[in-house]
């Protein structure tokens, strides 16, 4: 063996020492193990091809690949890595740290200014790919990341997750933030095979994954340090805004537990965003080859190791944890039961893959879009009734939500859902029947029962909304004897109820489920939103409801089940607007003006108009978390009418802080119907008025020069 190390040690220092003017090393880290595997099948001869395969996988077609892209080389998962890995493993293990090799990986103090756009979102920050792939761009905003969780914990972190959706300059960002985080001393960077994981993957991964599991083979158990867990995860993700070039990257950072960073972190990011002077990366670049097996090592400094990870495995733990999959699998297979699934080709598509396919049987033609591709296929990977029309005419249903009467139901699948570009949204139909998803979350509160993560823990401790969601979450809370709370918009919020116990010691709300109106409903389980969850537990729904019907092919459905629970605790009819690329001063303006006339003036003075719909009072929504006590303010401006039937009626108004160009106004309708002869309506049809209303008072196309909206869902 020490002769091999020997060899390999002479293959691989020279080539990391030489640099070439861009800096890149001449001969790239894998070309020199490959170099090595070649050395050792020379002198041991044994086990010859595979190895020298596995170290390298795109020898495995005969063909070089471009290392900085992501194939789609799941042909590499047939491969017998098992059998080899130990033994390449290892070789890789010589070859990175012997002693004797010194990869002499210094870091680089690179001289940079400040750029003032970073400050962060309602999740993460976004913007075009040509402003990401700018100068220092990247490297400043992850630089100040780091700074910031460093400071946070109080010590260097010790490892992360990189990772992202799949969009457009994923692959090219993970390695170079890698070698920011290694030159920053972050010692274990995990990154998924392929770079691809969804949010949720993600956040159970950071909660869950041990540093044992994929180091095993390479390291000798349990890595250099014993057992580790990740303190954080930098996802790099515009969630459901385009991708490609031209359109959006982004990043985000979840933290310990797997929750979005609060507003506290990104604040303290923003304000580094604006005084760096300086970033660490490092003098030699080592190739990262994202398609490499799961177990392979990079080792970027003596002490910083990059592990290609696994990225199904903790993820499936948890919704294993939350299902009973054997249940949902018979249900699955059930006469009469079928199930389109449209991945929007987001990073949900290859785990609905193995979620639903893989481990539930469906057939693999219940997969829409399921292969993540940089641009979305050039689709909005936003899953509504606009952006995923092609689900939504599957599903029997026409671009307003309603019925397509001319298709009969039974000819329609049971279940259609849909999952946003990095797999954490979720849309959900029935057969000719749309679902909202406030009514979605209302529903799976009421349904706790069928979902044996809640039914199994006795039931659900808390709940909680964000505040343009509809009220129907409440209304069964409140007959159900669960405390409910309203959050601002964001996924941020609802992390410290979540952990309001391991993190504050205080009351516990767990089991807990929460939701957002754009189509986030999550639980616990995690800490953000599930699209898969979502389609799981309607599944669960579903089978519990049709347990006791026998019946051959026919199906209690999702239209007799949200009916039935209208039926119980009235409609919610709920609706929005998005009003997209609106001139930033002109939406402020719109947003001035309703604060101006409506919350500091008197509304209830205002002319009743035409339509007898009488507005209220109106109040701007601030919150003070109920755990740590932190305040936010200027969280959407909440119009309150009356209907002339006397019925309460809800209009909101926000901006959005997920765009990278202009400004978007969000207007939220909501209206409550308890008759339940009127339930039948669509609900862009009950709401025009009350759209009417609202648009008029507020002047929307004075104020904008917009007659109508870009979308309605
Ligand atoms: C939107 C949604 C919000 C969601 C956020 C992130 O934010 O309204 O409910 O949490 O996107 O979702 P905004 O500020 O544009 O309204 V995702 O799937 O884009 O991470
Ligand atoms: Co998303």
């Amino acid at each position: 063996m020490t002769q091999i190390k020997n060899t390999l040690t002479s293959t691989i220092v020279a080539p990391t020492n030489i640099e070439s003017p861009n800096n890149q090393p001449k001969m790239k880290l894998s070309t020199a193990i490959a170099a090595m595997s070649l050395a050792v099948v020379f002198s041991i001869q044994s086990p010859p091809i595979e190895a020298f395969a596995f170290a390298h996988p795109s020898f495995l077609d005969g063909r070089h690949h471009h290392h900085h892209r992501i194939l789609p080389r799941h042909d590499i998962s047939s491969f017998p890595i098992q059998r080899y890995r130990h033994t390449a493993a290892a070789m890789i293990h010589a070859a990175t740290t012997s002693g004797n090799v010194d990869t002499t990986a210094e870091v680089r103090i690179v001289p940079t200014t400040p750029i003032p756009d970073m400050r962060p979102g309602t999740s993460g920050l976004r913007k075009k790919v040509e402003v990401w792939q700018g100068e220092h761009y990247l490297e400043n905003f992850v630089q100040s990341l780091i700074d910031t969780a460093v400071e946070k914990e109080g010590k260097t972190l010790d490892t992360i997750i990189i990772a992202g959706d799949g969009r457009y300059h994923n692959s090219q960002a993970i390695p170079i933030i890698a070698h920011l985080a290694a030159a920053n001393g972050i010692r274990h960077i995990w990154i998924p095979q392929f770079g691809i994981m969804s949010t949720p993957a993600v956040s159970a991964a950071i909660r869950r994954r041990r540093r044992s599991e994929d180091e095993e083979d390479g390291r000798g158990g349990g890595g250099r340090d014993g057992e580790g867990i990740a303190q954080g995860g930098i996802v790099l993700t515009a969630s459901h805004n385009p991708g490609g070039p031209g359109e959006d990257f982004g990043i985000k950072y979840n933290e310990g537990l797997g929750q979005p960073a609060g507003e506290d972190f990104t604040e303290a990011l923003y304000q580094k965003t604006l005084t760096i002077s300086s970033y660490k990366t490092l003098s030699n670049i080592v190739d990262i080859d994202l398609s490499a097996p799961v177990g392979t090592q990079y080792t970027l400094t003596p002490t910083s190791t990059v592990t290609i990870i696994d990225p199904y495995r903790n993820y499936l733990d948890a919704l294993k944890s939350c299902f009973d999959f054997d249940q949902l699998r018979k249900f699955g297979q059930r006469k009469g039961f079928s199930m389109v699934f449209d991945g929007m080709h987001g990073a949900g598509g290859i785990f609905a893959k193995r979620v639903l396919v893989e481990e539930l049987g469906l057939p693999e033609s219940s997969l829409m879009r399921c292969n993540p591709l940089p641009d979305f296929g050039k689709c909005h990977p936003d899953p509504n009734l606009t952006y995923a029309s092609e689900l939504v005419k599957k599903m029997g249903l026409l671009p307003d939500g309603s019925a397509d009467e001319s298709i009969p139901s039974s000819s329609l699948p049971t279940l259609g859902a849909a999952n946003d570009g990095d797999g954490d949204r979720n849309l959900i139909a029935g057969a000719g029947f749309f679902v909202t998803p406030s009514d979605s979350m209302a529903l799976i509160c009421d349904n706790w029962e069928s979902i044996p993560q809640f039914a199994s823990r006795g039931g659900l401790k808390g709940v909680a909304r964000s505040m343009p969601s509809s009220a129907a979450l409440d209304v069964v809370a409140s007959a159900r004897n669960i405390p409910c709370f309203v959050t601002p918009t964001g996924w941020k919020f609802f992390g410290n109820l979540m952990s309001s116990k391991e993190m504050f010691g205080g009351e516990d709300y767990t089991p807990f489920l929460c939701g957002e109106e754009s189509f986030g409903t999550g639980s616990d389980h995690v800490r953000e939103k599930d699209g898969l969850w979502a389609v799981l537990a309607w599944m669960s729904i579903l089978a519990k409801a049709n347990e006791g019907n026998v019946a051959e092919g026919t199906l209690v459905g999702v239209k007799d089940i949200v009916q039935n629970h209208w039926e119980k605790y009235g409609r919610h009819f709920y609706c929005r607007y998005d009003y997209e690329g609106v001139d930033s001063n002109a939406a402020n303006k719109v947003m001035d003006f309703i604060r101006e006339s409506f919350v500091n003036g008197d509304a209830s003075s205002m002319e009743i108009g035409e339509s007898g719909i009488k507005l209220t009072n109106a109040v701007e929504f601030s919150y003070t978390d109920p755990v740590d006590g932190s305040k936010t303010s200027k969280q959407g401006l909440i119009l309150n009418f009356e209907l002339p039937s006397g019925d309460p009626a809800r209009v909101v108004f926000r901006l959005s802080g997920t765009g990278s160009a202009g400004a978007t106004i969000r207007m939220y309708l909501e209206q409550y119907e308890k008759d339940s002869t009127k339930h039948g309506m669509s609900a862009p049809v009950a709401l025009r008025g009350l759209a009417e209303e609202a648009l008029r008072l507020v002047k929307m196309e004075e104020k904008t020069g917009r007659d109508s909206p870009t979308v309605i869902t």
